[in-house]
Parts: structure tokens; C-alpha cells; sequence
């Protein structure tokens, strides 16, 4: 039985196309840099956003129905035969999810593990006959009333106790399902105010709670990686895992940098007052660029509202980032998207997955054609030569010191040399690229 009976398989009709179902863009099996569109993009659907949300907000009701004329388990059930057939239909060959995403949780811990088990039972089955795979799996520690002041970070050691069980048991399942990833988001880890709060123990014991995880992972043999997504705040006022600089401090400070990467959110990183690019290239430069949740935010709103990417500049700028650092290996693109609440047929479930993959198409092609182009990468490479000689490779190589450069700096006189930084320059050469 077809849980979307009026929606055919997407297929590639290129550029001029204006059938809604189709993609424009994104050509599975198109080679750019010498790998498929498939395998640079490796995109997932969001268990959370397209099989369990239903568009409700602080002030209404859902708004699009996604029990598949079914409760309980049944529900739990229907909404993996949707996803799979979703997933098939947009050939998305990867999925994340929060353990309660799958079912509801249950009255006790044990009920809750043991329709896990059964769930994912369930998926193992199904997703090695479609062909479809796990990219992550996390647990959802913030919606229960339990994690008010945290889970990791908790101030009551029985709530710490009452998560480590609920990350062993998802770990578990993520592992059975063949996932390459476990994600963790510290949502509620974080404060309200110092007033009530001690961050220095909190700190530490979000790290010994990350270091058990890794240690259960790695001695039931997972072989991937972690991932924490930083995010500044909401629903914490104060997130601790605030951006990709502070948390990869945070993991070097206790020694769980070689276990962790990077999740960057689009979103997340203009919460933080960055950019998503600048989210990315510290990731990279610390080779933790890991996994990506792709969607936008809107400038005007102070809110995580999740939008499906569509700005190809940004798509653009996050790919280059991308294949500068060399692609994905466990990680991939992750709609944590969500269409807008009016947004409410199932049809525009396909149509936000279309227009998020084709950006992304797009972004990977145009992202590879600034690359081939060479002109902003020649610029940079020049505005920076002066390290690759003289003085600048003496330095590099850690030759000299102040005395040396204050000799150098005295006989040399006023600084001649600095070149313009062309920014207006580099702009026009993405337009150039981009609507070329
Ligand atoms: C919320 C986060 C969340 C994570 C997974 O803002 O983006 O959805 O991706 O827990
Ligand atoms: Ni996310
Ligand atoms: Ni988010």
C-alpha cells in the first residue's frame, strides 16, 4: 500500500522543466569533481520535522495530519512505511532520528526500550530490502519534563542517570540500524541564570557523560563518529555547546576530540552571529567538519525556525566549504527542515524535499565551478604569498622571534607592500558564476 498514491518517483528534467514533481537540479548519478551529486551530497531526511511534525506552534494546533489513520505503535509503524516510501520517491538514502521520534515514549523506560527494539527491528528489515540506510541517531533529551534543567548537565544526579540509560539504549539501536553517526545536541544543556547554577560542574559532567557514551559505543563496536551540534540557545537562554569554537574547546579541554566532529546547522550559526559558512571553515580548519543540518533561518526572526534551504548563495558558500575539505565521509546533509506551517499537504512534503535538494544541486555546481574557475582561489592564494618566501617563510618556520623581526621591521621602514582586498571584486565573481 502507497502512502502518497499520487506522487511518482522524482526524476532529473533538467533546468527548463516546470513540473512541480521533478528536480531541476539535482542529478543523482551527474558527475562534478570526479564523484556522482549522490555521493558529494549524501542527503537524509529528518525523522523529527517530516514524520512526527504537525506544524503545531506556541499559539495553534497542528496544521498537517501525520498519523497515517493510525495510533500507538500502529502509527509508529505507518510513519516508517511513509518515510521509506517517501525517501525511495526522492531518492534521499539516509535517515537521522531521536529515539522518540520512531514511537512515542512510553510510562516507564523499560516499555519505552523495549518498543525501541521492536521499531527498529522493524526498520532494519524494511530498510535493507529499499536499499536505504541510517545517517545518525541521537536522543531526544529535552522534551520530557525531566530534562527541565538538562540531562548531561543536569543538577540532579538521577536525571544525569535517568539519560545515560536513555543514550545506551539509543546507541543500541543506532548501532543495529548500521548508523554512521551519533548525534548529540545539548538543547537543554545550558542555564537560565548563574544565580542558581554551577557551570564548572556542569561543564565536567557533560564531559564524563560524552565520555561514557563513547566508551559503551566503542565497546559494542561502533566504528563511526560523534557529532555535537552547536547551537547558542532555545530552548536554553544559554546553550553551553554555543558554536563550533566553543564546543571544539570544550572537546580538546577533556579529551574527546579525537571521538567528536562537528554537526553544523545553517540555522544555528546565524543564531550565534555567524554566518553558516564561518561555522563550516572553523569546523574544517580543526578537522572536525563532520556532518551537516541543512536549512535556513529568517534574518528577521530570533528563532531556530528551520526553513528549508533554498538560498543558493548559501548553499553555494556550504558547499565550497564542503569540498574544500575534502567532502563527506560519515557525514552528510541533513534536512532538519520543516515546510512553513501553511505549507500542510503531503504533497508539499515533496515539494520542500525538491526545492532543498536542487538548491543544494545547485550549490555543489556552482560551488565547483568557482573552484574550476581559480579566480578567487588564485587571490587568496596571492594575498597570502608573502608567507611562502622571506621573512614571512622564516617566520612560518619558526626561525625567528620579536628581536629578530623588531631588527627586520627598523631597517625595512613603513610597510609598502599591502595589496587591496577586492572584496567587491570576489562578489562579482560569484554572480558571475552563479547567474552565468
Ligand atoms: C534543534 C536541533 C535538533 C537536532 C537534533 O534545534 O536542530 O533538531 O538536530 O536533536
Ligand atoms: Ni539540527
Ligand atoms: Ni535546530
Amino acid at each position: 500500500m502507497s502512502y502518497f498514491p499520487n506522487i511518482p518517483a522524482i526524476k532529473f528534467e533538467g533546468g527548463a522543466s516546470k513540473n512541480p514533481l521533478a528536480f531541476r537540479y539535482y542529478n543523482a548519478d551527474e558527475k562534478i569533481l570526479g564523484k556522482t551529486m549522490k555521493e558529494h551530497l549524501r542527503f537524509a531526511m529528518s525523522w523529527w520535522h517530516t514524520m512526527t511534525g504537525e506544524g503545531k506552534d506556541m499559539f495553534g494546533s497542528g496544521t498537517i495530519d501525520k498519523s497515517f489513520g493510525k495510533t500507538g505503535f500502529e502509527k509508529s509503524k505507518a510513519r516508517v512505511d511513509a518515510g521509506f516510501e517517501l525517501m525511495q520517491k526522492l531518492g534521499v538514502t539516509y535517515y537521522c532520528f531521536h529515539d522518540y521520534d520512531l514511537i512515542d515514549e512510553r510510562d516507564t523506560l523499560a516499555e519505552s526500550n523495549a518498543a525501541l527494539v521492536e521499531i527498529t527491528d522493524y526498520m532494519l528489515k524494511k530498510q535493507n530490502e529499499m536499499g536505504l540506510k541510517c545517517l545518525w541517531g541521537t536522543s531526544n533529551l529535552f522534551s520530557n519534563k525531566r530534562y527541565m534543567f538538562g540531562a548531561g548537565t543536569a543538577p540532579n544526579a538521577d536525571v544525569f542517570a535517568y539519560a545515560a540509560a536513555q543514550v545506551k539504549q539509543n546507541i543500541d539501536v543506532s548501532v543495529k540500524l548500521g548508523a554512521n553517526g551519533i548525534v548529540f545536541w545539548g538543547g537543554r544543556e545550558g542555564y537560565e541564570t548563574l544565580l542558581n547554577t554551577d557551570m564548572g560542574l556542569e561543564l565536567d559532567n557533560l564531559a564524563r557523560f560524552l565520555h561514557m557514551a563513547v566508551d559503551y559505543a566503542r565497546s559494542i563496536g561502533f566504528k563511526g563518529d560523534f557529532f555535537i551540534e552547536p547551537k547558542p540557545k532555545e530552548p536554553s537562554k544559554h546553550q553551553y555547546d554555543f558554536d563550533a569554537a566553543t564546543a571544539i574547546g570544550f572537546l580538546n579541554k577533556y579529551g574527546l576530540d579525537k571521538d567528536f566532529k562537528m554537526n553544523i546547522e545553517a540555522n544555528h550559526a546565524t543564531l550565534a552571529g555567524h554566518t553558516f559558512e564561518h561555522e563550516l571553515r572553523v569546523s574544517a580548519i580543526n578537522d572536525m567538519l563532520g556532518s551537516i543540518d541543512a536549512n535556513q533561518g529568517d534574518m528577521l526572526l530570533g528563532w531556530d525556525t528551520d526553513q528549508f534551504p533554498t538560498d543558493v548563495y548559501s548553499t553555494t558558500y556550504c558547499m565550497l566549504e564542503v569540498l574544500r575539505a575534502g567532502g563527506f565521509k560519515t557525514g552528510g546533509l541533513n534536512f532538519d527542515a520543516k515546510g512553513r506551517r501553511g505549507s500542510f499537504t503531503h504533497d508539499d512534503l515533496f515539494l520542500s524535499y525538491i526545492a532543498g535538494m536542487d538548491a543544494f544541486a545547485l550549490g555543489l555546481i556552482k560551488a565547483a565551478k568557482i573552484i574550476e574557475d581559480g579566480r578567487v582561489d588564485g587571490f587568496v592564494k596571492e594575498r597570502y604569498s608573502s608567507w611562502s618566501s622571506g621573512i614571512g617563510k622564516d617566520i612560518t618556520d619558526g626561525k625567528l622571534g620579536l628581536k629578530e623581526l623588531s631588527d627586520y621591521a627598523l631597517k625595512k621602514g613603513e610597510v609598502t607592500t599591502n595589496i587591496s582586498g577586492k572584496q567587491e571584486y570576489l562578489e562579482n565573481i560569484v554572480n558571475q558564476v552563479l547567474f552565468n
